[in-house]
């Protein structure tokens, strides 16, 4: 197949570029390299070093022999550039990672609100338009999020992405009914992933666009079975408080001597998943496209659910490190359950990696390797979620948020 990978450069977007060229596709990344410029604009860098994209696929074809093709491109931005680059490279399937992904980003500021909306809510309403106007039948695959459900604990399973529900009519007969889940994000960044599912649900039944939404847990690890195979080819890995997710983060802090980071009593329960398994959903339902006319499937894009304290207290058993119960900078549940069905990828052959199998020792061994590149100052999250939080974070004489405190 021909695939336009969008946000080909990003950290979930690099693994998969190359799982999927390894897979014999013939693979284009569009991205703007807004990821890298965010990097400049927060003054911290990747815990790994990356090299710069071409670059990167330089090496990817000198290791395989396998060509991959960046073009640089703003969807949010440049409509009718991409709406060309469509109608003349005409993709069998689009990847869509190119939006701005980190909640306390999108919260950092109203500058940061704005920024993400308008960002991911275009690239994802350009793209749809432009796969319209150019008459492509490209199967479009698009990274959302397990946020958009919410955190409340109502003590059912989540289901992939739909619920059946009964209402009553004017009559009093009771009618059967399947809705998009409720939506419930918790951060501006996980509300942009909830406005797309109402994009797509619009073109898939307007306009017959094949369309599937990953609903994904946070993505823990750095390597895959790809990126392995040459310094060069090394994935981005984030540590700092706005793009460090909580697991990665624990086993960066473990291999630093820094006391993990739980926000609040840590009884948020979330969802994960594996690098490796990400790109393997990718694989997976790409080839399970619906057809035309057919509703969005919605796939939820995990493997396992578990309470931030005891991640924190499982990196503590396992490496020494000693944790610390700090002031949460967000506002969310304190305590939740979480149940999600993940049915449909283990049908099509899933065999998910979990935490217990030896792979967070990697992650540490990453860490230390690359504990030189790490500033300290820039590990705790100190992006409040609203007013009133902000005025509790501590800062230094020339106003640099230092940490959250109570
Ligand atoms: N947390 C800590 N300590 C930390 C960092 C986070 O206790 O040092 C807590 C947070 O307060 C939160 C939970 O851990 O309760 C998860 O935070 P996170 O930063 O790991 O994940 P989140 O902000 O939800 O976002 C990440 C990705 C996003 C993806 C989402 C999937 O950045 O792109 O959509 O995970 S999900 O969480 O399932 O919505």
């Amino acid at each position: 197949m021909r695939i336009a990978v969008l946000g080909g450069d990003g950290f979930v977007g690099w693994p998969t570029v190359l799982h999927l060229s390894d897979l014999g596709h013939e693979v284009h990344i569009l991205d703007n390299l807004s990821r890298r410029w965010i990097d400049t604009e927060l003054g911290v860098q990747s815990l790994t070093p990356m090299d710069s994209i071409q670059e990167r696929c330089r090496i990817w074809k000198e290791v395989t022999g396998r060509a991959l093709q960046f073009h640089l491109l703003d969807l949010a931005r440049e409509y009718e550039r991409l709406r060309g680059w469509l109608a003349e490279y005409r993709p069998d399937a689009i990847i869509h990672f190119a939006e701005q992904r980190a909640a306390p980003y999108s919260m950092k500021s109203d500058r940061h609100k704005v920024y993400t909306v308008n960002n991911n809510t275009n690239a994802t309403h350009n793209l749809l338009a432009a796969m319209v106007e150019s008459g492509i039948d490209a199967h479009l695959v698009h990274l959302g999020t397990m946020g958009v459900y919410g955190y409340s604990s109502v003590g059912a399973a989540i289901p992939e992405g739909y619920l059946d529900v009964e209402i009553e009519n004017l009559e009093g007969e009771k009618k059967d009914l399947e809705i998009l889940y409720p939506t419930r994000p918790g951060s501006v960044y996980h509300m942009t992933k909830s406005l797309d599912q109402i994009l797509f649900q619009f073109y898939a039944q307007n306009d017959g666009l094949r369309i599937t939404d990953l609903h994904q847990g946070i993505v823990w690890g750095t390597h895959t079975d790809q990126t392995r195979r040459h310094e060069q080819l090394i994935n981005r890995f984030d540590y700092d408080g706005d793009y460090g997710t909580v697991l990665n983060r624990f086993l960066i802090q473990a291999a630093i001597d820094y006391p993990l980071t739980v926000h609040g009593s840590g009884g948020q329960t979330r969802a994960f998943i594996h690098i490796q398994d990400s790109v393997r959903c990718i694989e997976l339902a790409l080839a399970d496209a619906p057809a035309a006319g057919e509703r969005v499937k919605i796939f939820n894009q995990m493997t396992e659910t578990h309470r931030v304290r005891d991640l924190a207290e499982m990196v503590a058993g396992i490496t020494g490190a000693r944790v610390a119960y700090l002031p949460n900078p967000r506002k969310e549940a304190d305590e939740n359950d979480l149940v999600v069905k993940n049915d449909q990828f283990l049908a099509l052959g899933l065999n998910p990696t979990t935490l217990q199998e030896g792979l967070l020792g990697e992650v540490v061994d990453v860490a230390r390797k690359y504990a030189h590149r790490i500033d300290r100052s820039r590990v705790p999250a100190v992006s409040a979620w609203t007013k009133d939080i902000a005025r509790r974070v501590e800062r230094d004489p020339e106003g640099k948020a230092l940490k959250s405190v109570s």
